[in-house]
């Protein structure tokens, strides 16, 4: 039967199926629940407690999901004292955001010794301030992190300006890529003529930005010889191939979890293996970049 592990540089994960930033990911209690999952990234944390955007934060619309939840986490203090003692057999991943390379240095510290990489969040779609990061910035924080710590450093970009953003977390070390973010998109309720979402405009999620996804890690692929990870409407384990071929060592999925529950992993995990058995792929190294023009 074919074999799903996988590898992210020194990273090895049992499966390329990774639990998104974002969902069910801010408590033990539901980070040690993904237990089939190849690893799990936590909710972005930052320094200090948020409590995020007001209601509505989230919008069903017809392919995914619209959300302005606007950062809501305890703070890394907090959040380091909830986890603590979390049994998870799989590989945990710390999502850190902050407003400057300072901010970033600080979380980068205080999550290294409870995690087994870091994901620097540069690309939220929705926050000023704390969200999307500028191209210098990006290459100075990740620049600073990957010289303080001993894990790997991977950056979470979005679409926008997706080459430029990479080439910069490149020239800062980042030991991978993680693509894409939410895409920018908002919701108008047209009787009261007003934006639907508490803070009007937030990310889109879901089938819907599946290709955009794809496309992004294929043109990440070629250019970069670093893993990379691809997010975006993953509902199956065909959308996670069509990732694979397109340059990506492992996937996240987030958005499916409210469809299709925990048991996605397993699920998928299963039809990915079948799939291979009756392709004749023997394990990722015979999938990963099959798309690839050379
Ligand atoms: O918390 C959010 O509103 C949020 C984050 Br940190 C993110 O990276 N992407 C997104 O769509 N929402």
């Amino acid at each position: 039967m074919a074999t799903l592990d996988t590898r992210l540089g020194t990273l090895h994960l049992s499966n390329p199926l990774i639990l998104a930033s974002g969902v069910l990911d801010m408590t033990r209690s539901s980070l040690e629940g993904m237990k089939t999952a190849g690893a799990v990234v936590t909710k972005s944390i930052g320094v200090t407690e948020r409590q995020g955007h007001p209601n509505p934060t989230v919008v069903e619309l017809e392919c995914g999901l619209l959300n302005a939840m606007g950062l809501p986490n305890p703070g890394i203090d907090a959040f380091l004292e909830e986890i603590q003692g979390l049994k998870n057999t799989q590989v945990l991943i710390g999502s850190i955001f902050g407003k400057n390379s300072q901010d970033f240095s600080c979380l980068a510290q205080k999550m290294q010794d409870h995690v087994s990489a870091l994901e620097l969040n540069m690309s939220c779609p929705h926050v000023q301030d704390y969200g999307a990061k500028v191209t210098p910035l990006i290459e100075e924080i990740t620049h600073v992190v990957t010289s303080s710590v001993d894990i790997p450093v991977f950056v979470k970009l979005g679409m926008e300006n997706i080459i430029p953003n990479a080439t910069a977390a490149m020239k800062g070390n980042a030991d991978g890529i993680v693509a894409i973010n939410t895409v920018p998109a908002m919701a108008i309720d047209i009787e009261t003529h007003l934006p639907i979402l508490g803070n009007k405009t937030g990310g889109y999620s879901g089938p819907a930005i599946k290709p955009i996804g794809v496309r992004c890690i294929y043109e990440l692929a070629h250019k970069f010889d670093v893993p990379l990870i691809g997010v975006g409407g993953i509902t199956t384990a065909e959308d996670v191939i069509q990732y694979l071929m397109a340059g990506a060592s492992a996937v996240q999925m987030g958005t499916v979890l409210y469809t299709r529950g925990v048991d996605v992993f397993t699920r998928i995990c299963h039809r990915l293996e079948e799939w291979m058995d009756s392709h004749g792929y023997s394990g990722m190294g015979d999938l990963v970049g099959r798309a690839l023009t050379k």
